[in-house]
């Protein structure tokens, strides 16, 4: 028996502490800590419910857009405003999030993941004409290797003259998350914590000039994602064939949809571009979503409050030093089982429900990789489902743009309640996401999130079943244990984001201060 600790994990967001504990090089067991603690659901409370459409956003500063569309979507719920978001509204909100989520993918695959697969070391002898290759060789000459180095050796494939094209993507992916950034700001005024996205619809009209302005940088990152990120995704994965039977995972998945075509009132009947359902890996069957199925375990968690709680009635109360526990994640369940969320849950659902730009893309990237369904359910079957997810959302865009009427508004009118409760299901990047809000005397009495890496890296639950990272990272055979590249590729592939994921309430007179973690 060994232990390899990864602590923290790099390359993803927040603070995640890897344990896996190997015979004869097997993970036998693994856990997925969170190390961090925050306090964001408790400042809501006594609120003007209107504040959690800002302050939510302050969860995360890669997916605050996801936050601000949760949190919009439970106050149109609450202020019964559901059904009249004009079509601008509606779709402004889409153009928004979908410049976030592109963003968000070009970000992990480039800058969070690639450097697992590709050997930026390639670049440093470069002496051709590429001016962002000559940059990166220029940098490693400097002896200054942060952040390419320490990294884990061992496992670095692919031929030099792939891995200098990536490298150059990966300084090309710079200025195309900058001008996703900018694309999201023609709506949303700013990214990070933008404005745009409001319960009742979105706060900026629409005019020709906005049009043109989102559009023209559009095209260019549909031109990225089809002749650059998605054959880059593809290289990579015909140099490491083997990672599609790796990291497997629980093989349930979860998805509440996004992406609103109109304004049912009832989320999960609304019609939107990526349908909701869990789906069984082992059999493609799929079922629709019902969010009364989900509750929250705290059993391994570092709080005192009640366990298996639906997240409308949530609570968090923190025991740091609380026996048995190893993490600030709860653990979220559906019908009592550990699902996986994501980009891949969502490819997957859209994929057996039978949404045709979803079936040819995979079937296309199937063929081209000679593989079948069950390749998907892997590390590789992530990063591919993001990569065309990202295609799917950016070529979205592209039509939704279309529908915008210049001089119509934008945002419903509305009274705001004195008491009422609203749910906002909805999918950040890094998958489903979901947040519950109750009004008591025209203030907040309660706020939940739920949110993606919650339900991926969530430690046991109370029947002492593992999370889907822990369930994905257990079984694998680690070739070195001093670099144990196998697990971070295996992390990384769910994008984890513990900043999200550690949301957590923080109590009133709160102990923040005398935390001691051991
Ligand atoms: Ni902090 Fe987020 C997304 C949300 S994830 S990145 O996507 O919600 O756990
Ligand atoms: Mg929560």
């Amino acid at each position: 028996m060994a232990k390899i600790i990864i602590d923290p994990v790099t390359r993803i967001e927040g603070h995640l502490k890897i344990s896996a504990v190997t015979e004869d090089g097997v993970v036998k067991e693994a856990r997925c800590s969170g190390m961090m603690f925050r306090g964001l659901e408790v400042i809501l409370r006594g609120r003007d419910p209107r504040d959690a459409q800002r302050i939510t956003q302050r969860i995360c500063g890669v997916c605050p857009t996801a936050h601000a569309t949760a949190s919009s979507l439970a106050l149109d719920d609450a202020f019964g405003v559901a059904d009249r978001i004009p079509d601008n509204g509606r779709v402004i909100r889409n153009l928004i999030f979908g410049s976030n989520y592109v963003q968000s993918h070009i970000l992990h695959f480039y800058h969070l993941a690639a450097l697992d697969y590709v050997d930026v070391a390639a670049a440093s002898d470069y002496s051709g004409s590429d001016p962002r290759l000559r940059q990166v060789a220029a940098f490693i000459a400097r002896g200054s290797l942060a952040p390419f180095f320490p990294r884990y050796e061992g496992d670095y494939r692919l031929p030099k003259a792939v891995n200098q094209a990536a490298v150059s993507h990966y300084v090309e992916a710079l200025d195309k998350r900058r001008e996703a950034q900018e694309m999201l700001a023609i709506f949303g005024g700013k990214m990070p914590h933008s404005m745009g996205i409001f319960p009742g619809g979105a706060l900026e009209k629409v005019s020709v000039s906005k049009i043109a302005e989102f559009r023209w940088r559009l095209e260019r990152l549909r031109d990225f994602i089809d002749n650059i990120y998605i054959p880059d995704v593809l290289a990579v994965a015909g140099a490491y064939p083997d990672y599609f039977q790796i990291g497997q995972g629980c093989g349930r998945y979860l998805a509440y949809g996004n992406w609103d075509l109109d304004s049912e009132p009832d989320l999960t009947k609304r019609k939107r571009l990526q349908p909701h359902g869990t789906l069984d890996g082992a059999t493609l069957s799929h079922s629709p979503l019902e969010p009364s199925r989900i509750t929250e375990d705290v059993q391994h968690s570092w709080y005192k409050s009640r366990s298996h709680l639906p997240p409308s009635d949530g609570q968090t109360e923190v025991d740091p030093m609380k026996p048995g526990a190893y993490s600030f994640l709860k653990a979220p369940r559906y019908d009592g089982d550990a699902y996986e969320v994501g980009p891949l849950a969502r490819v997957l659902v859209a994929y057996v429900t039978g949404d045709s730009t979803t079936r040819k893309l995979v079937d296309g990237a199937l063929a081209a990789l000679r593989a079948g369904v069950p390749a998907l359910f892997s590390v590789l079957g992530r990063h591919a489902a993001r990569a065309l997810e990202c295609k799917i959302v950016a070529d979205a865009m592209a039509d939704w743009l279309l529908e915008l009427r210049p001089g119509e508004p934008s945002c419903a009118v509305y009274d705001l309640p004195e008491s009422g409760s609203g749910m906002g299901l909805t999918e950040g990047p890094r998958g489903a996401l979901g947040h519950w809000i109750a009004i008591e005397n025209g203030v907040i009495s309660n706020y939940q999130a739920v949110v993606p890496t919650t339900w991926n890296c969530s430690p046991r639950d109370d029947g002492g079943q593992p999370g889907a990272c822990e369930q994905a990272l257990e079984g694998t055979k680690v070739k070195d244990a001093e670099n144990p590249f196998e697990l971070v590729r295996i992390v990384r592939s769910f994008d984890p984001c513990i900043a999200c994921a550690v949301h957590m309430v923080t109590p009133k007179g709160n102990e923040i201060g005398r935390f001691q973690v051991v």
